[in-house]
C-alpha cells in the first residue's frame, strides 16, 4: 500500500445534478446504451506513461511531480509505482490499462537486464490482476526514448537496433499475451526521419513492412488473439513520421499485404496534428475496415503541439462515437486516456479528477452519439443525398463504361439538377443532440 491516494474513495455515479467533483456525474458503468452497457461500450482505459511514468517535465524544465515511486530507476520504487497505479484503478474503477514496458520497469545495465526487470514487474501486474476486474487492453514498447532509438527502432540505419528492436517487440508481445492483452499497439515513436539529406526512405519502408510482418508472424506463431494495432502520427516526435494518419497507414499495410492483419489506432491529438479532425480519422479507417481502437485525448488548438490534454469537447466527442458506434462499436479495441495532467497539476486528487472529467465526457459523448442513430435523421439525409445511386439506372451505371456512358449523355439523356447539400440543417440537428 502506498498512502499516495489515501482519503480518496472509489468513484461513484452520483448523476448529472450532483456537485460532487470526485463523482461521476455522466459515466454510469451499467446504464444501458442501444443494447450495451455503457462500461462495455467505452472500454475505458489508464494509460501507465502519463499517469505514472510521466514525472511533469516539458521541452524547458524539469520534473514538477515528486511521487512516492520517485526515482523511477530501481526496482523497489517500480513496485512501489505499480502499487499507486492499482490503488488508482480501484478508484476509478475502470476495466482497463495500457503500458509500455519502459514505463513500468527500469532500464538494466543490458538487454537481459532489463527483461529480468520487465518480467518480475509483469509477474508482480499477473499477481494484483488475479484479485482485480481490471484487465489489459493492450501492451507495446517504448522504442523512442532511450539514446538507442534516436535514428528510429525497426527503420534504423544499423541492422544491430533492428534486431534489439525486434527482441524488444517479442518480449512485450510474450508479457501483453501473458496477461490476457486484448491488443498490442506499435506506435513509430521514431519510424521516420529528421532530414532526407540522411535518409534511404525506400529501403526504410521496407526494413519497416517486414518487421511488421515478423510481428504479425509471431501472433499466429504463439497464438496470440489479440489485434496488432498501428498508431498514425504525422510528426513529433520526428519531423516526419511515416504512420502519418490513416489513410497513410493504410496504404503502407497494403503493400506489405498487412491490410487484413493488421488495424489502427486512433487518436484525438495525432489527428489534429495531421491537419484532420478526430473523426476525419475515424470514418476513414471504418471505410476502409481497419478501425481498432482509439487513443482519447484532445490537442490544445493553439499551442499546435501534441498536448494530449484530457478530452473536454463534448461536441467533438460525440462525433468520434457516432462513427465508432455506426461501426458497429468496438470489439477488442477501446478508449484508452493517451492524456497527461497540466505539470502544474501536482496532486492525487488532480489525477482521479482528471480521469473523471475525461470519463464524463466520454460518456455524454456516447450518450449524444447513440441518441443520433437511434433517432436516425443524418442516415436518412445520407440515404436520401445518395438515393439515385439505389435507383436500376444508378447501379447500372458502375458496370458499363466510358463510351456507353458518353452516347447516352450525348444523346441528351442526362441532364443533373444541382441539390442542396444542407449543411447547416445537419449541423443545427447534431446540436440537437450535444
Ligand atoms: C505518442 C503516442 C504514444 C502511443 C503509445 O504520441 O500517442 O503514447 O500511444 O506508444
Ligand atoms: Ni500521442
Ligand atoms: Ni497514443
Amino acid at each position: 500500500m502506498t498512502d499516495f491516494f489515501k482519503g480518496i474513495a472509489p468513484v461513484q455515479y452520483e448523476g448529472p445534478d450532483s456537485t460532487n467533483p470526485m463523482a461521476f456525474h455522466h459515466y454510469n458503468p451499467d446504464e444501458v446504451i442501444m443494447g450495451k452497457r455503457m462500461e462495455d461500450h467505452l472500454r475505458f482505459a489508464v494509460a501507465y506513461w502519463h499517469s505514472f511514468a510521466w514525472e511533469g517535465g516539458d521541452p524547458f524544465g524539469g520534473q514538477t511531480f515528486e511521487r512516492p515511486w520517485h526515482p523511477q530507476d530501481q526496482m523497489a520504487k517500480a513496485r512501489v509505482k505499480a502499487d499507486a497505479a492499482f490503488e488508482m484503478f480501484d478508484i476509478l474503477g475502470q476495466p482497463y490499462f495500457c503500458w509500455h514496458d519502459a514505463d513500468i520497469r527500469p532500464e538494466g545495465t543490458d538487454f537481459a537486464e532489463s527483461l529480468k526487470n520487465f518480467e518480475e514487474i509483469i509477474a508482480y501486474f499477473e499477481e494484483k490482476m488475479s484479485t482485480r476486474k481490471v484487465k489489459l487492453l493492450w501492451g507495446t514498447a517504448n522504442m523512442f526514448s532511450h539514446r538507442r532509438w534516436m535514428s528510429g527502432a525497426s527503420t534504423n540505419p544499423d541492422p544491430e537496433v533492428f534486431a534489439y528492436s525486434a527482441a524488444t517487440v517479442k518480449t512485450c508481445m510474450d508479457a501483453t499475451m501473458k496477461l490476457g492483452g486484448e491488443n498490442y499497439v506499435l506506435w513509430g515513436g521514431r519510424e521516420g526521419y529528421e532530414t532526407l539529406l540522411n535518409t534511404d526512405m525506400g529501403r526504410e519502408l521496407d526494413h519497416m513492412g517486414r518487421f511488421l510482418n515478423m510481428v504479425v508472424e509471431y501472433k499466429h506463431k504463439i497464438g496470440f488473439k489479440g489485434q496488432i494495432l498501428v498508431e498514425p502520427k504525422p510528426q513529433e516526435p520526428s519531423k516526419h513520421q511515416y504512420d502519418y494518419d490513416a489513410a497513410t497507414c493504410y496504404g503502407f499495410l497494403q503493400k506489405y499485404g498487412l491490410e487484413n492483419e493488421v488495424k489502427l489506432n486512433l487518436e484525438q491529438g495525432h489527428a489534429i496534428l495531421a491537419g484532420h479532425s478526430f473523426e476525419h480519422e475515424i470514418a476513414t479507417a471504418t471505410a476502409l475496415g481497419v478501425l481498432g481502437s482509439i487513443d482519447m485525448n484532445r490537442n490544445d488548438y493553439q499551442s499546435g503541439w501534441d498536448t494530449d490534454q484530457f478530452p473536454n469537447n463534448v461536441p467533438e466527442v460525440a462525433l468520434a462515437y457516432y462513427h465508432i458506434l455506426k461501426d458497429g462499436g468496438f470489439t477488442q479495441g477501446g478508449t484508452n486516456f493517451d492524456a497527461k495532467l497540466r505539470r502544474q497539476s501536482l496532486d492525487a486528487d488532480d489525477l482521479i479528477a482528471a480521469h473523471i472529467g475525461g470519463m464524463d465526457i466520454c460518456a455524454r459523448g456516447l450518450k449524444a452519439a447513440a441518441a443520433m442513430l437511434e433517432d436516425g435523421g443524418l442516415e436518412t439525409a445520407l440515404s436520401e443525398r445518395y438515393a439515385g445511386w439505389d435507383t436500376a439506372e444508378g447501379k447500372a451505371l458502375l458496370n458499363t463504361d466510358l463510351d456507353t456512358i458518353f452516347d447516352k449523355v450525348n444523346a441528351g439523356g442526362i441532364a443533373p439538377a444541382p441539390k442542396s447539400g444542407r449543411q447547416e440543417m445537419l449541423e443545427n440537428y447534431v446540436n440537437r443532440f450535444v
